[in-house]
């Protein structure tokens, strides 16, 4: 066997949605030598791979937007007040040829392996196709929902229909007419699918294990007047959704509790919300995702709404949620709910009425054979650490990633883990990531690494590294927050729960991106407290 000839760059980036694209704009800025590794044949990260029916976004198109580049926002122009999947591709695609990104990004090219050299001072970054990739820093903007997750049920080898996963959905679509389909899974992803499918499809089968809160999109055209009307404070609006707690300008930020207003207000602004639509729901008060007592009233509210066009009472008792509402990921929906009035639709509760297997026909339960041409998985991701934990990471002759995590992500600032040097990761655990508008989120990291990056070659440091302390008393505050209100008590993706075998942490920090970006920038004021940096020998 050859050992692969070695490339080097100042910096290699895993991943080309958002997080890398941006990432290799302001390292190139500096002048430095990036590579960016993709395992698509394309940018778009997120938006590459979730193809599926009536997949979308639910943060406003004009807020779910790169913010860097004045020209850019101003002359982009959506269509629609959520962008669907096709639209935020093309604004991706639209951005790289804008900033000339392709020429540094390798497409289909996936990282398996990375490890950081402590005589050297350089990662190594191992290819499936074999390249051997060295450089100062490795740069993980792998996203948070990106390892999707088929789950091991008995049979499937043997299923004769066709299988799919949203999160990896055929580049060419899927035709549903004529055939009996059938979807597991109602987090965001199915509640987007199912309206879609079902009015193509011959008979569409659910299998719902947790029924979900869902609020109505409210999408439509983006009228030339709302348009106008942000572009003309664009630069003011951005900066605001900076500094609010979910990146969001749009969002209320609640300044009184449930339990302290009075009955009739509160029914009036969750109505108002409620009209409003999309998922700032939950952001009508400031102690919903706090107090049980607030959060019962809030479920209570939009149990009744969202079930109301749902004709049958037996399958309203199945649609309805029993955990607190907010404490999983709150989706939002165009006629999710009006579809099971449908006769070609049937709902499966398959906590009552578990999956045994897959069978070559369809799908089994313990009281009934579904029979099924399709078979979609809507099941979600192993989020946060999952993609960062499919590239083998290591330090030669120290510690691995997987171990560091053994009992739990940790990382401080989401940004590095202690014991591995010059590895940043963009959104990691630790940061407010899933819990903003990413976007917000993913600018605010980036920007804080190449701040970073430059200030250390200002200075002559080619190392740093987060320190166990402080890593310690971050995650320490990370989990305070999260204690504090009543997300960690529900089995969620944001704990781990969805996986089966992985810890159970908390992994994304609530206290909010204003806050977080203040903290970030205070500790880069201050000379990057909690980080170690030195310079080191390193190879020419
Ligand atoms: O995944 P999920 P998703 N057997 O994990 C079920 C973002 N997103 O792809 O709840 C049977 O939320 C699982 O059941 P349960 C958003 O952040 C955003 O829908 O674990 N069922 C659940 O019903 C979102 O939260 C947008 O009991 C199984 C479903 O599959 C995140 O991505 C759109 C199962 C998975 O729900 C992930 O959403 C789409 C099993 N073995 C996604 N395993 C927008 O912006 C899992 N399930 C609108």
């Amino acid at each position: 066997m050859t050992t692969p000839q070695r490339e080097h760059f100042d910096a290699v980036v895993v991943g080309a949605g958002f997080a890398g694209m941006y990432m290799l704009h302001r390292l190139r800025q500096q002048g430095l030598k990036v590579v960016v590794l993709e395992a698509g044949d394309d940018v778009g990260g997120t938006w590459y791979w979730n193809r599926y029916p009536g997949a979308r976004c639910d943060v406003e198109s004009m807020e779910y937007s790169f913010s860097f580049d004045e020209d850019l926002q101003q002359a982009w122009r959506w269509s629609e007040r959520y962008a669907g999947q096709p639209e935020i591709l093309r604004y991706i695609n639209h951005v790289a040829d804008r900033l000339d990104l392709r020429r540094d990004i390798r497409m289909n090219t996936r990282a398996t392996d990375a490890e950081f050299d402590p005589q050297t001072n350089r990662w190594t970054v191992l290819t499936q196709s074999g390249q051997s990739l060295q450089a100062r820093f490795c740069i993980m903007a792998t996203g948070c929902l990106s390892n999707a997750q088929v789950p091991q049920i008995p049979g499937l080898a043997d299923f004769k229909g066709r299988w799919f996963h949203t999160g990896f959905w055929p580049k060419e679509g899927v035709d549903f007419t004529g055939k009996r389909v059938g979807i597991i899974g109602t987090g965001s992803t199915g509640i987007q699918a199912i309206p879609l499918v079902a009015k193509q499809a011959a008979h569409l089968s659910v299998f719902q294990r947790t029924a979900n809160y869902s609020i109505p999109l409210r999408n439509g055209p983006l009228t030339a007047e709302a348009e106008q009307a942000v572009k003309q404070r664009y630069a003011a609006l951005r900066e605001q959704a900076r500094h609010s707690p979910s990146g969001v300008a749009g969002f209320n930020v609640p300044t009184r509790g449930v339990l302290q207003t009075d009955p009739q207000e509160v029914e009036q602004a969750f109505q108002s919300r409620w009209d409003f639509g999309g998922i700032g729901f939950t952001r009508s008060f400031n102690d919903v995702l706090l107090k049980t007592e607030a959060n019962t009233i809030a479920r209570e509210f939009v149990v009744k709404r969202m079930l109301a066009p749902v004709n049958d009472p037996a399958l309203r008792a199945k649609l309805t949620p029993t955990y607190p509402i907010g404490t999983k990921r709150l989706c939002a929906d165009t006629g999710y709910f009006e579809i099971y009035n449908r006769s070609n639709v049937s709902l499966v509760d398959i906590k009552a009425d578990p999956i045994e297997s897959i069978t070559a026909t369809g799908l089994r339960t313990q009281q009934a054979h579904h029979d099924l041409d399709i078979l979609i998985f809507a099941t979600g991701f192993d989020a946060i650490t999952g993609a960062l934990l499919s590239v083998n990471m290591r330090v030669k002759g120290g510690s691995d990633l997987k171990t560091a995590w053994a009992d739990g992500p940790r990382a401080y600032l989401g940004l590095m883990t202690a014991g591995i040097a010059n590895l940043f990761m963009i959104t990691g655990p630790g940061s407010p990531s899933v819990l903003s508008n990413v976007v917000v989120s993913v600018e605010q990291h980036v920007e804080w690494i190449a701040d970073c990056m430059a200030h250390m070659r200002a200075q002559g440091i080619n190392r740093i590294e987060a320190s166990a302390h402080a890593q310690q008393d971050w995650g320490r505050q990370v989990d305070a927050l999260a204690n504090a209100s009543l997300l960690p008590h529900t089995a969620s993706w944001y704990v781990g729960a969805n996986i089966p075998g992985k810890p159970r942490v908390f992994m994304p920090y609530m206290g909010g991106v204003g806050v977080f970006r203040r903290t970030c920038d205070e500790i880069a004021r201050q000379g990057y407290t909690g980080f170690e940096l030195t310079t080191v020998p390193e190879a020419a």
